[in-house]
């Protein structure tokens, strides 16, 4: 990717700039608890983002996609935010940079990807992330704290995308830590690393390559009947709801509203749960929770979709100790922890089945916990 993204830089601008790095994020556990102010689980992936950055002494971003083969040039007015959905990432950042008072001037940019696009492994997350990190080293002389850079990505989509999310993504994308987890607390935003070796097993993502797309999707829907109960229940989020308050008010809300916050404090009891059964090595216990996750996704939630119910089953026939959804839902993956000995199989049986369902296998991503959002080493 580095030799592909030089090459590009050259030909294109002449010159030679900076590369940079950032990754995409699975979750173990805790899904959809981020914008409710409960726990997540997640850890960054070995699949990023790269952009070769030199800023051009111009106020114009000029930046080519090497993937979608698509260039993109914009100013850094609001507006002047471009057309192309991807190049709105980009702008988006430099925007929430200089809302908060940083510094943004023109700069060059190519940059490309082995992020798999819509199979719920944050890609955006790590675009964001990437020029977010750039840029505040570009620029800023790295003055931005890592929660901001965070928090920089979260409201690129919120203003710049239409995706109304939580923090996990880019939280996990800046923070990741090779090897570790990070239990985050959404609301007060402590985290802790958790050392990640499971024992014995596995960790394979399963992507169903049904495309999600969280935009205009809804998602933002989900979100908002959490909003509702919270508000019906005189609390700030859900993280402050039990079942017993939920079903006081059972009769007062719409039963769709009622399943959603149902999964929503059961999720976020979850985290904790799977997070203490790690340290223990119980992992009968994490596989446990984790099927368990995935019953209120698509039950619960209304998240999931048949491909990826039907992997679900697939995990359960095979005896995987857990498996779920992943990530925002409507496709993207399974994440499935696996013993060893039952791991070949596992892939084999999901493979041929799959295929024979749905005509195609589906893409198998072992989960290899890595680093967070750097300048790469290897310039
Ligand atoms: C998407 C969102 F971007 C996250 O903030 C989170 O809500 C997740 O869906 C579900 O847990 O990835």
């Amino acid at each position: 990717m580095k030799e592909k993204i030089n090459k590009a830089f050259a030909e294109r601008f002449n010159s030679k700039g900076t590369l940079y790095v950032a990754p995409g994020r699975f979750n173990l556990i805790g899904e959809h608890t981020d914008y409710n102010g409960g726990f997540v689980f997640p850890g960054a992936i070995d699949k990023l983002m790269m952009a070769e950055i030199l800023p051009n002494g111009t106020d114009k971003v000029r930046v080519y996609s090497i993937d979608l083969n698509d260039y993109a040039e914009f100013g850094l007015n609001e507006a002047d935010a471009p057309e192309q959905s991807w190049a709105r990432y980009i702008f988006g950042v430099c925007r929430e940079i200089l809302k908060r008072g940083g510094k943004v001037e023109g700069f060059d940019a190519v940059f490309a990807g082995n992020v798999p696009l819509g199979a719920g492994l944050s890609s955006s997350a790590a675009l964001e992330s990437c020029f977010a990190n750039a840029l505040n080293d570009l620029f800023n002389n790295n003055s931005i704290d890592k929660f901001e850079l965070a928090r920089i990505g979260q409201s690129t989509e919120h203003n710049y995308c239409g995706v109304n999310c939580g923090i996990m993504d880019q939280f996990a994308s800046v923070f990741g830590k090779k090897d570790h987890l990070m239990r985050l607390d959404c609301r007060s935003m402590e985290f802790e690393y958790f050392p990640f070796k499971p024992v014995g097993h596995k960790l394979v993502l399963l992507d169903s390559v049904v495309k999600h797309e969280l935009a205009d999707s809804p998602y933002n829907k989900r979100r908002q009947s959490c909003e509702r109960v919270a508000k019906r229940l005189g609390i700030e989020t859900l993280r402050d709801a039990t079942m017993e308050m939920l079903d006081a008010i059972k009769t007062d809300i719409t039963a769709e509203d009622y399943f959603r916050a149902k999964f929503v404090i059961e999720e976020k009891d979850r985290v904790l749960a799977v997070c203490d059964a790690l340290v223990a090595g119980d992992y009968d216990t994490v596989g446990r929770c984790m099927y368990e996750t995935h019953k209120g996704l698509s039950k619960d939630y209304e998240v999931s979709c048949e491909e990826l119910d039907y992997l679900n089953d697939i995990a359960k026939e095979c005896g995987v100790t857990g498996s779920r959804i992943m990530g925002g839902g409507f496709g993207g993956c399974t994440v499935n922890l696996v013993k060893d000995e039952l791991y070949d199989n596992f892939i084999t049986t999901a493979k041929k089945k799959f295929k024979e369902r749905y005509g195609h296998e589906p893409k198998v991503y072992p989960v290899i916990v890595s680093d967070g959002a750097r300048k790469f080493e290897n310039q």
